[in-house]
């Protein structure tokens, strides 16, 4: 069988600013929540490292940019760092970041490589952080300055626009399931957080389509389908339930331009209802992205609570649902999560059939594997696991596409292995191998496989 995909298609990986570029002395960033957290709770990440040293590509830019193109990019994903750019999160901006994200702009564009920039990537700066974050309105002005900014200075170059990366994670992640800086758990607070994420990003389109720049402006979502363990009626709403706080919240507000009713209606009955304003709604609905990024690593199967929550307990959607492991289901040991190639085929369906069949891209799908060294032969990582990995999900996104959905490209999680949110240099996704002791970066199998899949647009 042929897998053929369009000769426009975007071929490339995503990374990010805080997961790639380390520090270098005098390099003039200002701290952000990660270079904090790794050296203050360095004991929550693994192995202890910290933001200081991750992939280098603050210095090691042009060769990796090189490294791109020699396994076949045509596109890549990178975050310009805010507290890179303005070390305080606002005020006074560090030239060396301005010329840095310059250079690495120009350098991509003489590659041939399209950049695709992200303004955020859960990187909040300490100064702003210290105010209290997205939980402080004052924050999403400072966050508008920050993104005219870069649309001024990177916006005559830079065509693919994102504004957020895995909104709902920063919100989540740090506001109620303790796993990022500053470590809260308490439902309203997460829900101020992600509802002044939405209003950032609005404001960012607004600021985007005032300037009159000739690109496209969206967002990336990380959408996790769910799946009920049964038909059973009770199955069938702790389903629902998932879908509503963790997808629909988010994506209906930014792709249908309102919160889901039926949320707000719970929030409401449970108290747990942030501060919504007739302004915010207004923006919120006059708000349109030109396209969306798809990250997409697994499913979420749930079924009908077995247990009552503790009332006095701390509210949360799992209030509402438990999590269903299926007996023989595919994991990937590594990083405890399911791997599920469908997936991608029924989020592509439920794009075409109720959000509009909207362009979109898969933004990040990829796996991450503990210990990789011990499948290196020939100095070369024979990643072949990887290769299947992408073969089954890029089949299924090619059905999906075949039957009019509207993708326009696959970016894999990552290019060269980078350092993860609290699982450091644990589980390693790059199509190149970082030593971590040298800082020596060799291509993996895949990388080889996947410049032969973008010559020949597609695969056997
Ligand atoms: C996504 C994030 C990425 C990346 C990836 C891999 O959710 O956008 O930044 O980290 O997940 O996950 P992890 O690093 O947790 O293994």
């Amino acid at each position: 069988m042929t897998i053929d995909f369009p000769k426009s298609f975007f071929w490339g990986a995503a990374s990010s600013a805080t997961q790639a570029e380390g520090r270098e002395k005098n390099d003039g960033k200002g701290e952000n929540i990660w270079d904090y957290s790794s050296k203050e709770f360095n004991f929550r990440f693994y192995d202890g490292v910290t933001t200081e040293h991750t992939s280098y590509f603050y210095r090691d830019f042009k060769e990796d940019i090189q490294r791109m193109k020699e396994i076949g990019f045509n596109s890549f994903r990178t975050s310009i760092s805010w507290s890179r750019l303005f070390p305080d999160g606002i005020g006074e901006l560090n030239q060396k970041g301005v010329d840095f994200y310059n250079q690495m702009i120009d350098e991509l564009l003489a590659q041939g490589i399209e950049p695709f920039i992200n303004l955020y990537h859960f990187d909040m700066p300490m100064k702003l952080q210290e105010i209290g974050g997205f939980e402080n309105r004052e924050v999403i002005q400072a966050y508008a300055i920050y993104a005219k900014t870069c649309f001024k200075l990177f916006g005559d170059r830079v065509k693919y626009w994102f504004t957020f990366n895995e909104p709902m994670i920063p919100a989540e992640a740090g506001y109620l399931h303790d796993r990022h800086y500053p470590y809260i758990v308490d439902f309203k607070r997460a829900a101020t957080v992600l509802h002044h994420i939405v209003l950032a990003h609005c404001e960012a389109v607004k600021i985007y389509r005032e300037l009159k720049l000739s690109g496209k402006i969206g967002i990336i979502m990380d959408v996790l389908p769910v799946y009920p363990r049964s038909q059973n009626p009770a199955d069938l709403q702790a389903a629902e339930m998932a879908d509503l706080f963790y997808t629909k919240s988010i994506n209906d507000a930014i792709l249908k331009g309102q919160y889901p009713v039926q949320l707000k209606e719970i929030l409401q009955k449970y108290d747990q209802m942030p501060e919504v304003t007739t302004t915010d709604t207004t923006l919120i609905a006059s708000t349109k992205i030109d396209l969306l990024g798809i990250n997409y690593y697994r499913p979420r199967r749930v079924m009908a609570k077995e247990c009552l929550p503790n009332p006095k307990g701390v509210f949360s959607p799992e209030w509402f649902f438990d999590n269903y492991e299926m007996p023989n289901r595919r994991m990937n040991t590594s990083r405890g999560i399911e791997i599920y190639p469908k997936g991608i085929y029924d989020i592509a369906k439920k794009i075409q059939n109720e959000y509009g069949n909207i362009d979109w891209f898969v933004s990040e799908n990829g796996i991450g594997i503990q210990g990789e060294e011990q499948f290196i032969k020939d100095g070369m990582v024979q990643d072949d696991y990887r290769i299947d990995f992408l073969k089954e999900h890029l089949t299924y996104l090619n059905q999906a596409m075949n039957e009019g959905a509207n993708c326009l490209g696959y970016h894999m999680w990552t290019f060269v292995d980078c350092w993860s949110w609290g699982n450091a240099y644990k589980n390693r996704y790059g199509f190149y191998r970082l030593d971590v002791e040298t800082g020596e970066k060799t291509c993996k199998k895949s990388g080889k496989w996947f410049k032969q899949v973008t010559e020949e647009h597609g695969f056997e």
